[in-house]
């Protein structure tokens, strides 16, 4: 397993609940250690556990909540 730190430029919010809801829900998913999405920047970094959860598991949290999340 390794630990892994990505940024992502988050799409579709329209304030800074939007940001603090997507973080929230990224935090406590089994695997991701840390998560940190700014709506100022309109990006996010997630540090997670590679061998629990892939990026594209990450986009499609960040999807089912009504926004969209591109690696950078
Ligand atoms: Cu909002």
């Amino acid at each position: 397993m390794a630990i892994i730190k990505k940024q992502f430029d988050v799409g579709g919010m329209h304030c800074g609940s939007c940001a603090a809801g997507i973080q929230m829900v990224l935090s406590t998913q089994d695997g991701i250690q840390n998560a940190s999405v700014s709506w100022d920047t309109k990006s996010g970094e997630v540090e997670f556990d590679d061998s629990k959860v892939t990026v594209e598991q990450i986009q499609k949290s960040v999807a089912e909540l009504g926004y969209s999340a591109t690696p950078k």
